[in-house]
């Protein structure tokens, strides 16, 4: 099996991957600084569910499976470190250093992953470029000095493309002008400091993929929900990361904690904002099919990932539905929308590449809210209504 290593494991997505994968056989080790975990601390917005950090998770998934998921804790943005992972020196925190063995796949999801938090100041906009772009320039680096076969896989954004008023392709388009033809990166412009920190990497990336001929799958991917896979079921303490706030919170995980304790869920301005939506499940199977479906060496493959398209009026809709369904009174309430944003607009992605794949998309349908609603219901006390909504401007 191959060994994966996953850059900010400590995550909502990384960690409930690492299990995933680590349940698969794949060979995993997890790398992270604790950045958003600090930062929830530090702001009063912690995560709905409790999360031993990644040496005690590890600890008790090798408990529970007998698999081990090894563990360095370290800053990537520090070229040293980000070099150790490839040359042999490593320091594990947790996990056994004789049986390290060097990555075949690098999943980097290790980025600063809030808009809102980007727009909080000057200072918050410089973390965010220096550490997403510093960490992506610093794993090409790596990759190319030890081991340009290595594949990363880098998580992007849908956000990266905007809201444009023609069709979205996956990554590409083919632009002829004045009678000669060229295909390139399909236009990108983003709303928010930290979605044009993400063009900035897939522009590092492209440069590396033509001028060193490593290779890259970038995962275009929309705002992601759900609070539990089959691994995190497993024991409470293997739970992901769940925010509900407004910087870390995605808008379901948001509306339907606000649904819980009856706060009516906050609509940015009129709620026609439509985007590409996925549940973590699925997101973590794309995944997997990005690492068993390697492109070739100088070859940047872009996949947008995600299942259904929805606006946030159809979110709030369905979930004030399921809320009726369960007894629960469930309110909406439309927020001066604190975000520059196009409210009305056209909206037409393709999605096709990982389906031809074999990715099967699940639905934002009523199985999977209630079951969500009943979740959220058992932490209910823990909900932290002054996190939900402060309106951090643009
Ligand atoms: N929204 C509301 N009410 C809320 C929160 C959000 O109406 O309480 C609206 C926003 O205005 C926006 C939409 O819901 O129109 C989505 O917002 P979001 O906060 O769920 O997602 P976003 O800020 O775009 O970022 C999230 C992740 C980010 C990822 C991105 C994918 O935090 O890491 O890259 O989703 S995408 O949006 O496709 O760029």
């Amino acid at each position: 099996m191959k060994n994966i290593l996953i850059l900010g494991g400590d995550g909502y997505l990384g960690w409930p991957t690492a299990m995933y994968l680590s349940s698969k056989n794949y060979k995993v080790t997890v790398v992270d600084n604790y950045f958003r975990r600090n930062i929830c601390k530090e702001k009063n917005i912690e995560s709905l569910l409790s999360n031993p950090d990644l040496i005690q998770r590890s600890n008790l998934w090798y408990k529970l499976t007998g698999k081990e998921i090894k563990v360095s804790i370290g800053d990537l943005t520090e070229i040293s470190f980000m070099d150790s992972l490839f040359n042999g020196k490593i320091k594990l925190d947790w996990g056994n250093n004789n049986s390290f063995d060097l990555p075949d796949t690098v999943i980097h999801f290790a980025e600063q992953p809030s808009a809102p938090f980007s727009m909080i100041d000057s200072e918050k906009s410089n973390f965010t470029l220096i550490n997403n772009v510093i960490s992506t320039n610093n794993l090409i680096n790596s990759i190319k000095k030890f081991n340009i076969k290595a594949h990363i896989i880098k998580l992007g954004t849908m956000g990266e493309y905007g809201t444009p008023n023609i069709d979205i392709e996956e990554g590409w388009l083919n632009v002829e002008h004045n009678n000669r033809k060229q295909k390139f990166l399909y236009p990108r412009q983003a709303s928010s400091i930290y979605h044009t920190s993400k063009i900035m990497d897939t522009d590092l990336l492209w440069f590396a993929v033509r001028t060193w001929k490593i290779k890259v799958t970038d995962l275009m991917q929309g705002p992601v929900y759900g609070i539990f896979t089959k691994q995190t079921e497993l024991n409470e303490n293997l739970s992901t990361i769940f925010n509900y706030d407004e910087i870390f919170g995605t808008v379901i995980n948001r509306f339907l904690t606000q649904a819980v304790i009856g706060y009516p869920l906050t609509i940015y301005g009129k709620g026609n904002q439509t985007r590409g939506y996925i549940n973590i499940n699925d997101s973590i199977k794309c995944i997997e099919l990005a690492i068993q479906n390697e492109p070739k060496n100088g070859e940047l493959r872009i996949f947008n990932q995600i299942s259904e398209t929805l606006s946030v009026n159809q979110i709030a809709a369905k979930i004030v539905d399921c809320c009726k369904t369960i007894g629960i009174s469930a309110q909406t309430s439309n927020k001066i929308n604190p975000r520059v944003e196009n409210e009305d607009h056209y909206y037409n992605p393709k999605y096709q590449a990982l389906k031809d794949l074999g990715f099967k998309p699940s639905l934002f349908n009523e199985e999977i809210i209630i079951k969500m609603i009943n979740e959220i219901l058992k932490y209910k006390k823990n909900i932290n209504e002054s996190a939900i909504f402060n309106g951090v401007k643009w």
